[in-house]
């Protein structure tokens, strides 16, 4: 059995971790009934970190306990540097909170890159942990709409470098910006989707980690799919329908509308692990390792598990990359909106400085 500790960072990590217990724990959530039927159920703990309660009063399924309100007002308004300070004079209390949750074998921090407190403690903490467990840490970073500012693109810039620093085990991006097309019109629908989206893989990993396979794959390939390429990477899934074969269930979850973060994964991709579950009766076994084989031609190294479970089957592919065109096309416009972010400020200064110039030699006279 596994023990597992995922970690929700500022609201939009808090928020992910929030729909994570849900479909884990909430009533009726189809992982709640998962675990009671479970002989050995996977311990999971979870806790959401943020600087500013009332993000964390807006969770709905996250116990009261598992909530942990860093002291700092209301958030820290995006500026990572007071993010980073924050972290430091509070983190012997964070990590005692989560030293009380025992050892782990396999560790989820999730954060927003773009805002100021998750994406500031995500690197920090990562480090922590490091130093700490003797765990794999798994990060998912989710990255801003291209238009929520500057602000948003330089810091989303900073915290990858940071995050990928850290040498966690990897990093697996969410897109909302490319997500957004396939969620709904506004943006209050366009998180819940894409929080349960990636609640539901992030549980679908957990579930086949901790199960009996009949083809099995476990933490250890995890670990070695993370560390492929850059150690960044995507999550794809695809759900049979109706007379599809195993085949191109497989295959659905490689197609671009199943991706968390846009990627060519036959072209890009690194290492992968595919995780196929289902009804038995749609398991056929040799077309799965021949359509796994015919994969690992391109992508070099393919891992596959195979859960038997009621259904048609469901398909979770996850890639480590060895390119990224979408973050490269991100860093230039956010040093773009840095440099131009610069040049306003040193004019808006000369223009005060001029201002100021009229009045050099004169004194107030009463
Ligand atoms: N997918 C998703 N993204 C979110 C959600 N909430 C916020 N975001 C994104 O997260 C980024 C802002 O980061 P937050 O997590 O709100 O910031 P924070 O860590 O709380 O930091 P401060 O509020 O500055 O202290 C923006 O790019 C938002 O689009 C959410 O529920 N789901
Ligand atoms: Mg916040």
């Amino acid at each position: 059995m596994l023990n597992i500790l995922i970690l929700g960072l500022g609201q939009c990590g808090n928020r992910i971790l929030d729909a994570i217990n849900r479909e884990a724990f909430g009533s009726g959530g189809t992982f709640a009934k998962y675990y009671s039927r479970q002989k050995f159920p996977a311990s999971v703990k979870t806790i959401a970190i943020n600087t500013a309660v009332n993000d964390l009063k807006e969770l709905k399924n996250t116990l009261a306990k598992d909530r942990f309100h860093v002291p700092h007002l209301h958030g820290v308004g995006a500026n990572r540097n007071i993010g980073k300070q924050v972290f430091e004079e509070n983190k012997e209390m964070i990590l005692e909170e989560i030293d009380k949750r025992g050892s782990f074998d396999l560790i989820f921090v999730i954060t927003s890159t773009a805002g100021g407190s998750g994406s500031s403690f995500a690197p920090l903490l990562v480090g922590e942990l490091k130093r700490t467990y003797n765990a794999p840490i798994i990060c998912i970073a989710v990255l801003p709409f291209r238009a929520e500012g500057s602000i948003f693109l330089q810091n989303t810039a900073f915290c990858l470098r940071e995050l990928v620093a850290t040498k966690s085990s990897g990093i697996l991006l969410v897109d909302n910006q490319y997500l957004k097309k396939y969620s709904g019109e506004d943006i209050k629908s366009a998180y819940d989707k894409i929080n349960t989206t990636t609640a539901r893989r992030i549980l679908f990993l957990i579930e086949a980690l901790n199960s009996e396979m009949l083809m099995v794959t476990d933490l250890g390939d995890l670990k070695t799919v993370m560390s492929g390429g850059i150690g960044v990477g995507t999550m794809g899934f695809y759900e049979a329908s109706k007379g599809s074969t195993i085949k191109s269930t497989i295959l659905g979850s490689f197609k671009p509308s199943g991706l968390l973060f846009p990627a060519n994964v036959y072209k890009d991709g690194a290492r992968a692990m595919l995780i196929i579950k289902g009804d038995k009766k749609y398991l056929d076994l040799d077309l799965v390792t021949k359509t796994v084989e015919e994969l690992s031609k391109e992508v070099g190294q393919v891992f596959k598990g195979v859960l038997v479970k009621k259904g048609r089957p469901k398909v979770l592919s996850l890639f480590t990359l060895n390119a990224v065109p979408e973050l490269e096309k991100l860093y230039t416009v956010a040093a773009e909106a840095i440099r131009f972010e610069m040049e306003k400020r040193e004019k808006s200064k000369k223009q005060l400085d001029n201002a100021f110039a009229h009045i050099e030699d004169l004194e107030p006279i009463y």
